[in-house]
């Protein structure tokens, strides 16, 4: 019983209440019980002592990583602190606290396999830190339309859907090596696969290298176009980098292309940094989104409510 009202956060709340009314705060007259109150009691669970006011992140390079610095800024959230890890971390945590029905928030973004996994939702962003809807853009190197042309086609002519990659992801979630995962993919979507390969030529084994970061997207998106290139005939490398140093690496022409590139906003100052060096062949999904996500038991539902220090 202990225990239950403590999970649901009850405790706090009452301890808070009891607070309230040992500092005179609460007359018990109902007629107060109306008036507007402290924006830190205005919830009535504490999470933020429950979670030790920390924001589960993922790698600090990550654009969702920043702007999640940005919303502790920008929403005041004093004594909040957004925690460094990485992808795979951050999704082992969510699944334990899912399992507990612990409170967490964590750096999210979409599309990803997590919501097809647990009942999720993001937190309202009133104030934008986070922006719209983004693409992902496909980004390669100066000079390869005439180096590759073949691949330059593919990697031009590649777009798929959110629901696509969620499939992939998915699959390397529940354990599926990704190359497998990629590939079973490529065998169920053969139609897909056969609109950006439509009159491209076969190469004969000439070296590929695409970069990427190990985010549970690219994972999936970079090993599927890889894939698809190795049919074509390529000798593909694909390469796990920092976000900034993929970026770089596409610049100076060091890699041949990635497909990792979220605009406008999360990769925003990478892109301004970069722009004038690389060649930028467009969205290849739409509808992509970062945000603060928590599970759907939690009762919260906007930045703007989490409490204070
Ligand atoms: N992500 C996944 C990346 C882009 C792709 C949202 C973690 C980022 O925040 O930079």
């Amino acid at each position: 019983m202990f225990t239950n009202l403590k999970r649901l956060g009850i405790i706090s709340g009452l301890s808070a209440t009891l607070l309230l009314a040992a500092c005179g705060g609460d007359t018990g007259d109902d007629a107060t019980d109306n008036e507007p109150v402290d924006d830190t009691t205005d919830t009535e669970v504490n999470y933020g002592e429950q979670m030790n006011y920390s924001i589960t992140g993922i790698e600090p390079g990550a654009g969702v990583f920043k702007a999640s610095e940005n919303a502790v800024e920008e929403y005041e959230l004093e004594g909040w602190e957004v925690q460094a890890s990485s992808s795979g971390a951050m999704a082992t945590a969510l699944g334990e606290a899912y399992d507990k029905e612990e409170p967490i928030i964590v750096t999210g973004w979409s599309p990803h396999w997590k919501f097809a996994q647990y009942d999720l939702k993001y937190l309202d962003d009133p104030k934008g830190v986070f922006g719209e809807a983004e693409t992902i853009n496909t980004m390669v190197r100066d000079g390869l339309e005439d180096d590759m042309p073949e691949a330059y086609e593919v990697l031009d002519n590649f777009y798929w859907s959110p629901e696509d990659l969620e499939e992939v992801m998915l699959k390397i979630s529940e354990g599926a090596n990704p190359r497998d995962a990629a590939q079973e993919w490529i065998d169920e979507n053969e139609d897909m696969v056969a609109e950006w390969t439509d009159g491209v030529d076969e190469v004969d084994g000439d070296e590929i290298e695409l970069v990427y970061v190990e985010w549970d997207t690219e994972v999936g998106s970079t090993n599927m176009i890889g894939l698809v290139l190795e049919e074509l005939g390529y000798n593909v490398t694909v390469t796990p980098l920092d976000n900034a140093v993929m970026w770089e690496a596409v610049a100076t022409g060091e890699a041949d292309a990635m497909v990792a590139a979220w605009l406008p906003g999360t990769h925003g100052d990478l892109h301004e940094e970069y722009k004038d060096e690389l060649v930028d062949l467009g969205p290849n999904l739409e509808g992509a989104k970062i945000g603060l996500v928590v599970p759907d038991y939690m009762d919260i539902d906007s930045i703007e409510d989490l409490d204070t220090k």
